[in-house]
């Protein structure tokens, strides 16, 4: 049987609104354990990981993550630094789902918000000994080995940088062109031509359209639907490939009031929710292998 890591990363310091703090509790109470052992895996908890006093400590690596199925549960963005480092896997490839790029650096960034500068921070972009890094390995991501979809609000600056760069963008406007499958096959053989390395879903709830995932803190229109997201976590799913997910930026704080909708309305394992969190659980599921039949 294998076994799923959930990590909660109750972080919200990569941006300036609260709540985001609350997703991990969310999604344990929504019921994700007992359903993702419905699909057949094992579950362990690792608890929520305690930010502030590693703060106080001398800065600790995360703990290396190996032959178990690590989900990191945030938090904002800025998490995913942490967990794509900790992945011990040298040549992994990485599917970044979001709205944004999360590539500027310390100085293109806009806000100077963390959460908008992960991906920039593990391709190598910059390295600026920040306190409480000491144990991260700017530059441990490669270029080739990162794709994002769903990209529709980029900075500027941002841009040039990914234009020059050698990662794989597939922005909206990809999505509407070629359609999420062939995007998804767009971007799996562009990370991985020969189809064997390990896989990372770094999953930004904001990637998906509003309309389904009000709950997040820096909402952009114009974004993946409800099956669109489901089908990228079901194909990533379908590699056999997927050694680690993260689930982001989901803040129950901003979320609308909750909701029966049908998709698991008749299963008792999920308990009532708001309608980002319900979404953040059956996405993760399918990332987990569940299908529609
Ligand atoms: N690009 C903007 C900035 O750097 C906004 C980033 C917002 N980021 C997220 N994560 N929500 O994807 O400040
Ligand atoms: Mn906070
Ligand atoms: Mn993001
Ligand atoms: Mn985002």
């Amino acid at each position: 049987m294998r076994t799923i890591r959930f990590i909660g990363a109750p972080f919200c310091e990569g941006q300036n609104l609260d709540g985001a703090d609350l997703g991990p509790t969310a999604l344990r109470e929504a019921g994700l354990q007992p359903l993702a052992e419905m699909l057949g895996w094992s579950w362990e908890d690792a608890g929520d990981l305690d930010f502030a006093a590693a703060l106080e400590e001398e800065a600790e690596p995360p703990p290396k993550e190996e032959g178990r199925f690590a989900l990191t549960c945030g938090g904002d963005h800025s998490i995913a630094a942490g967990s794509i480092c900790a992945l011990v896997y040298p040549d992994l490839g990485v599917i970044w789902i979001d709205a944004h790029a999360d590539a500027n650096t310390p100085r293109t960034s806009p806000s100077a918000h963390y959460h908008g500068m992960p991906a920039a921070h593990l391709l190598g972009w910059f390295d600026n000994g920040i306190d409480g890094f000491e144990w991260f390995e700017p530059g441990c991501l490669s270029e080739n080995r990162l794709a994002y979809i769903g990209l529709r609000d980029i900075d500027a600056e941002e841009g040039r940088m990914l234009r020059a760069s050698n990662v794989h963008v597939f922005t909206m406007r990809e999505v509407d062109k070629h359609g999420i499958a062939k995007v998804m096959e767009m971007a799996l053989s562009a990370i991985d031509p020969n189809g064997f390395r390990p896989l990372h879903l770094s999953l930004d709830i904001d990637a998906v359209d509003p309309h389904f995932a009000p709950g997040t803190g820096t909402a952009a229109r114009g974004g993946l639907s409800y099956r669109e997201i489901h089908y990228i976590a079901e194909e990533m799913a379908e590699t056999r490939r997927l050694v680690g997910m993260d689930l982001v930026e989901i803040n129950p704080g901003l979320d609308e009031a909750p909701q029966r909708s049908s998709m698991h309305g008749d299963d008792p394992n999920l308990k009532p929710c708001s309608p980002t969190v319900q979404l953040g659980v059956e996405v993760a599921l399918s990332a987990l292998g569940k299908r529609i039949m």
